[in-house]
């Protein structure tokens, strides 16, 4: 199914437009709700408006949480994105925190990821990954043709300590040949780069090499044509920590993968999103608490435009380029990433309220890739 770079974008423009809008705390019904919200938008378009109706809009945007979220979807709904996500599949909000599979039940997580103590202290860490076609939900009721591993995009997140080796036993359930290429240090047998290296329908690969260096890095497969294999879904994030960490310790982690989907295959993307869903954070805001320190992994891995950003509204950041020196690099608001750039983010909120993260690309934020965090005392 693929749908209409216009149709959704004009989606977006009315869910930012609610952003902004007036919320009835007491609106009788859905359709009266957006009728308000619709004539309110006129009001309150200019985000600085000093009208008293749109200070009021402001003030439930950041404490009404209930009533914004009912507004956004109203809008949602009315501008003809169908339903809502189906929760029974791939859940972003989980991707957030999860790593070597610690989602899954202990005898489920044994089918996917086991790990063994090394003479040297270190730890063998063994995953059990596999490609597989699957239709992926990318916004509310639009399903994207993938080529996933482990049956979701991003893939799985792979998390080691420097010096730890890993071992990857992966095969080929799919239809077309493809590899796993890391980011990170290995030898030429393990590159899974050249035509040699490709993992055919069927078959199977393992993939063995020390975790080094420390970082966040990615891995993607690295069949052909790459930008197809790449733009299909394969690809994932692959951390790192230092052996020696001197860096302030995190309260929260969360795990961001900056992506996009060309539904109709002209070679420009009509779907932009961090893990794979449009507007879900949006939807689903994360929840972070004040003063807490959140170390946010980002990667870039948007085909078809040469660049996409990362914005946070009302703080700043300690950026660590790639995340291979303890020491910042910057102190900002925005970092710009090129297609397989990524970094480490250490962030404190120190208001409580619901505070925008988009690209600063403003037509892939109408396009998805926007999202709320929800900052509590
Ligand atoms: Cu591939």
């Amino acid at each position: 199914m693929t749908i209409k770079k216009t149709a959704i974008g004009i989606a977006a423009v009315v869910i930012f437009a609610g952003i902004f809008m007036f919320f009835s705390n007491n609106a009788a019904s859905a359709e009266t709700e957006f009728d308000d919200l619709k004539e309110a938008a006129k009001e309150c378009a200019n985000p600085v408006s000093t009208e008293p109706k749109c200070a009021d809009n402001f003030n439930l945007m950041r404490h009404g949480k209930d009533s914004y979220s009912k507004a956004q979807r109203t809008a949602q709904e009315t501008m003809g994105i169908v339903g809502e996500y189906d929760d029974n599949g791939f859940n972003p909000t989980e991707y957030l925190t999860t790593w070597n599979f610690n989602n899954l039940a202990p005898n489920e997580r044994a089918q996917y990821y086991n790990e063994t103590k090394r003479k040297d202290g270190n730890l063998l860490r063994e995953y059990w990954f596999y490609a597989e076609d699957k239709e992926i939900e990318i916004a509310p009721g639009v399903f994207f043709p993938a080529w996933t591993y482990n049956g979701q995009v991003p893939a799985p997140t792979i998390r080691a300590k420097e010096g730890d080796l890993i071992r990857i036993h992966f095969e080929n359930r799919g239809t077309k040949p493809h590899t796993m290429h890391f980011h990170g240090f290995h030898d030429s047998k393990n590159d899974g780069s050249m035509t040699e290296d490709f993992v055919y329908p069927g078959q199977t690969f393992t993939y063995e090499f020390e975790a080094e260096p420390y970082g966040i890095h990615l891995f993607h497969c690295h069949s052909v044509p790459l930008k197809q294999h790449i733009a299909k879904g394969l690809y994932g994030a692959y951390i790192v920590e230092p052996k020696n960490d001197t860096r302030p310790k995190p309260d929260k982690e969360l795990v961001m993968v900056m992506n996009a989907f060309d539904t109709d295959l002209d070679g420009e993307n009509e779907v932009y999103a961090v893990n794979s869903k449009a507007f879900y954070y949006a939807l689903n805001p994360i929840k972070v608490k004040k003063d807490e320190l959140i170390r946010i992994y980002l990667i870039n891995i948007v085909e078809n435009d040469p660049l996409n950003s990362f914005h946070l509204h009302a703080t700043f950041f300690d950026e660590y380029k790639t995340g291979t020196k303890q020491e910042p690099n910057a102190y900002t608001d925005i970092v710009s990433m090129v297609q397989g750039e990524r970094s480490i983010l250490d962030v404190r909120f120190n208001y409580p309220g619901m505070y925008m993260f988009h690209a600063h690309v403003s037509e892939f934020t109408e396009l998805g890739w926007m999202g709320f965090f929800d900052v509590t005392e």
